[in-house]
């Protein structure tokens, strides 16, 4: 939950570095202004000294933007995903 509405995200590891998010936000009924508003998205390694990665996000209708990346490095990552200071975080394994 963020202060202006909700966010789900799914991070699918399918192999080969080959990730995929789903992202769905859903602002408060009192939140137009977030409407439409895209999320900002960065993903990073565990413990290791990279660059984040920023993938695009593809629009696949209001409010929901799926990602597809190769990371180029297998191992433990970390993906944040909301608006300024507020965002969802997940940990995950990419084979
Ligand atoms: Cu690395």
């Amino acid at each position: 939950m963020l202060s202006d509405g909700r966010i789900d995200v799914q991070v699918y590891a399918t192999g080969n570095r080959d990730v995929r998010m789903d992202i769905q936000f859903m602002p408060d009924a009192d939140a137009v202004e977030m409407v439409g508003m895209r999320p900002d998205v960065n993903f990073a390694m565990v413990e290791m000294h990279m660059d984040g990665l920023t993938p695009p996000l593809e629009l696949v209708e209001a409010g929901v933007w799926r990602v597809n990346l190769k990371l180029p490095m297998a191992g433990l990552w970390i993906v944040n995903v909301g608006f300024g200071e507020e965002f969802a975080e997940i940990q995950f394994d990419a084979p």
